[in-house]
């Protein structure tokens, strides 16, 4: 009998090139998107940050403008003369629907203060009443569910990005 060789044979190697090329192929693809997708992270980060300020801002606040009189029909945004920002005596939304249509660019702090180091950034807010079996659905009618969408907005190298926020109130 033929002692078997030790090495690799021609026809061999180059089956595992191919199936080696065919690996990395999907692999590179896979890289590259990702490079595409997250080319900003650090101002996608801050954006989140921003995002999740305004939202626990909101969401500390009532489900409804009057909670021993809720509201009957659907009646989202700033009631009477409410203000976001200002000093502790004049800024006074006091429920989440308050915030419904509330844009600021660029960000600010609560008592009016401009955030200087996020200039370049816009701030919206969105509050929906939502169906109650199913969260992800807008309602015209009022539900026992608010659901708040925080948008933070900036453009980077002339293309408009953003990330949004969502969370849920519940009336309970
Ligand atoms: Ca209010
Ligand atoms: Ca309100």
């Amino acid at each position: 009998m033929k002692k078997k060789s030790a090495g690799f044979t021609l026809a061999e190697v180059l089956v595992a090139v191919v199936v080696i090329v065919i690996a990395l192929v999907p692999l590179i693809t896979v890289l590259g998107q990702g490079v595409k997708r997250g080319k900003d992270p650090q101002k996608i980060t801050v954006a989140n940050f921003l995002a999740q300020d305004l939202m626990e801002e909101i969401m500390c606040k009532k489900f409804d403008e009057d909670p021993t009189n809720p509201d009957t029909t659907v009646n989202l945004g700033p009631d009477s003369g409410e203000t976001r920002s200002g000093n502790p005596t004049t800024r006074n939304y006091d429920d989440v629907d308050d915030y419904d249509g509330y844009t600021e660019t660029p960000p600010k702090e609560v008592d009016g203060t401009v955030m200087t180091d996020y200039t370049g950034y816009t701030r919206s807010v969105v509050v929906d009443y939502v169906s109650e079996t199913n969260l992800d659905l807008v309602s015209t009618a009022i539900t026992r569910f608010k659901r708040v969408s925080v948008t933070v907005s900036w453009t980077s190298g002339g293309v408009a990005q953003s990330v949004v926020l969502r969370a849920l109130k519940g009336n309970y």
